[in-house]
């Protein structure tokens, strides 16, 4: 009864917008931020309901990521540090959409009783809270709290101002037991980076590799994180540009997004960059990019190849971290990438146990041995690189960790395989819901008669690949295309697109 009466007061401060369908979508809830005050603050009381549950320390996430600066968004972070997990989607929706005050606390009434939720208080839950540099956070971390606040026995911790990637770790680090402070954070990612790079073959290049990088940080967290990691790194001489501090706008002709989309280099970097290492972030450093002035690199239908020409499994999933995610943790060594800049590696409990035992196990000799230190260089990427989530910048250290035990320049990486010239293009429509995909969006079932005119118009050009899907967080339909020369690959996209409009 008490709870009742205290979801009655506090939601009656957050009535929803009228006449809008909100849904959680593929990372989260987004929308213009001034909508967004009432789904922020069921959000928060999903995830304190996640937390008991659970019995763990749950993340939510205030950000819209590389959207523009007006916009907000929201997710949760469940206790593997991953994604919320998608059985629980359906009740985010109808929460969000709910329209009075009594209606929701009979949703929620319903929803504990059939998850068999204790709401006595006798178990208290943290939720951890961040949220990134975009000025309507304030306000939506405060109808967060609320909703948090509602819930007898969930406690709010307030983290600041994270990258999402941080936020995860430190949801996954809590609840192994492990210090999950800022300064950890940057700890561990230093350390295993120091470590990389003291197991670096000698006897490489490692030397010639030039220790200038120049980040783009999108006007957003990721530049002003990186200003403090920089500092703790040796052999890394990093440059941030458009760190937000410059009074750029966050995602503004910046970003990992637009390199990648757009194809050009972001704001502040020109001709006098030519050569030099350069890397973009997104606005809530969970994509990472790297580029040479003045063409970008980007993963496409050319990487797939090359991976199986190395001899690795390669599996296809629908667009999203945490589909992919998801995947990857089927492996004992999981890789994935989406071309946008997202991804990270996983490695399954059972096999780092194995490695560390190997490790440990040798005898004294064989200490010092390659086979030894190969699995030091495992076991530091495993500490190195996010497991939680995709993270920009433990991916900038990798990266960096491999370019110089390789001894490789930024031109010798990207010849390791050429790229197939391509196009993305995005069409505006009533209804994006009309196009639906199977086998991972490869192929388009309806409208009918779709997929048959796109593979007409993909046969008219060598090398020709082309892809339409609804977008999960825009009302458009995106459109993607390869061929093997770029004139191809442009009109193989335009006329598709033509056929979507
Ligand atoms: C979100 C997803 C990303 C996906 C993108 C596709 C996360 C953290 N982000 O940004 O994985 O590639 O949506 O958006 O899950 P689209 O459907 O509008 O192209
Ligand atoms: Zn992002």
């Amino acid at each position: 009864e008490d709870q009742r009466s205290l979801f009655l007061s506090s939601s009656s401060h957050f009535p929803p917008p009228q006449g809008v369908k909100l849904s959680y979508g593929t990372s989260g809830f987004r929308a213009d931020a001034s909508i967004l005050q009432s789904t922020v603050y069921r959000v928060g009381i999903l995830a304190a309901l996640r937390a008991l549950k659970t019995q763990s320390v749950i993340g939510l996430m205030i950000t819209a990521s590389h959207n523009k600066v007006s916009d907000n968004g929201v997710k949760v972070a469940d206790p593997s540090g991953g994604m919320l997990s998608q059985d629980w989607e359906p009740f985010a929706d109808t929460l969000a959409n709910a329209h009075d005050p009594q209606h929701l606390v009979e949703l929620i009434a319903e929803f504990v009783q059939k998850e068999n939720i204790t709401l006595d208080g006798t178990k208290p839950v943290e939720i951890l809270l961040a949220r990134d540099t975009r000025p309507s956070g304030e306000f939506l971390l405060e109808a967060a709290k609320q909703g948090i606040g509602s819930i007898i026995g969930a406690v709010a911790l307030d983290m600041g101002i994270l990258t999402t990637p941080q936020l995860h770790w430190m949801v996954r680090a809590r609840n192994g037991g492990m210090k999950a402070s800022e300064t950890d954070y940057f700890k561990q990612l230093s350390s295993s980076f120091r470590c990389l790079v003291d197991l670096s073959p000698s006897g490489t290049h490692a030397n010639n590799v030039d220790d200038k990088l120049v980040v783009d940080g999108a006007n957003g967290v990721g530049g002003e994180k990186l200003e403090i990691l920089k500092t703790m790194l040796n052999g890394l001489a990093i440059e941030v540009r458009n760190s937000g501090k410059e009074g750029g706008v966050l995602n503004e002709g910046v970003g990992a997004d637009y390199v990648q989309k757009e194809k050009v280099v972001p704001f502040s970097f020109g001709s006098q960059d030519v050569g030099l290492r350069c890397a973009s972030l997104d606005g809530d450093a969970d994509r990472l990019v790297y580029f040479i002035v003045p063409s970008t690199t980007y993963a496409n239908g050319a990487s797939t190849d090359y991976l199986k020409q190395l001899g690795l499994e390669v599996t296809f999933t629908p667009t999203g971290v945490k589909y992919l995610h998801e995947k990857a943790a089927e492996y004992d060594i999981g890789i994935y990438f989406e071309a946008n800049g997202h991804g990270t590696i996983l490695f399954s409990e059972q096999f780092l146990c194995w490695l560390k035992a190997r490790t440990t196990e040798l005898s004294d000799v064989a200490k010092g041995s390659e086979q030894h230190k190969a699995a030091l260089r495992l076991l530091a990427v495993s500490e190195l690189i996010n497991q939680a989530a995709g993270d920009a910048l433990s991916g900038v250290f990798f990266v960096e960790a491999i370019l110089k035990h390789m001894g490789w320049s930024i031109e010798r990486w990207n010849e390791i395989y050429e790229d197939l010239p391509s196009r993305q293009l995005k069409v505006k429509v009533v209804d994006r819901s009309a196009v639906v995909t199977a086998n991972a969006e490869t192929v388009a079932v309806t409208p009918p008669g779709i997929q048959e005119a796109i593979n007409a118009e993909t046969a008219k050009h060598p090398r020709g690949r082309c892809f339409i899907r609804p977008s999960g967080t825009e009302d458009v339909i995106r459109v993607y295309a390869e061929a093997s020369v770029q004139d191809a690959a442009d009109n193989l996209a335009q006329s598709v697109a033509k056929l979507v409009d």
